[in-house]
């Protein structure tokens, strides 16, 4: 039996802990084999880009060497990175495509 007296309770407060999941950006990089057309379709079709939005981001990938494409969770970021992968390797070009944590 319980030492309290009887009048009094215990009020338990519940944390409501609602974890932010992590996001991941999702980055090309350049090389010197990938077609630029080939750049701007996979930003087009992969990365729902305008063709504006895509051909300015492939010239600053061609220029500084590596740009954001998106920023996803986690599950969303690798499966862009393997279709981008694989859409590569069918085309035979060498373009590499990673997820960093934000
Ligand atoms: N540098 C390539 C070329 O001159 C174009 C390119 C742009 C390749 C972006 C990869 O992520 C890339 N054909």
């Amino acid at each position: 039996m319980s030492q309290r007296a009887p009048d009094t309770q215990v009020v338990v407060k519940e944390k409501t802990e609602t974890k932010k999941p992590k996001l991941y950006r999702v980055l090309l990089l350049n090389d010197d084999y990938t077609t630029m057309e080939f750049v701007v379709f996979v930003l087009e079709t992969v990365f729902h880009k305008s063709i504006e939005e895509a051909t300015a981001l492939m010239w600053r990938i061609h220029q500084t060497g590596s740009g954001v494409c998106g920023v996803f969770a986690y599950e969303i970021a690798e499966m862009k990175v393997a279709t981008v992968e694989a859409m590569a390797r069918h085309h035979e070009f060498p373009l590499k495509c990673l997820m960093e944590e934000e």
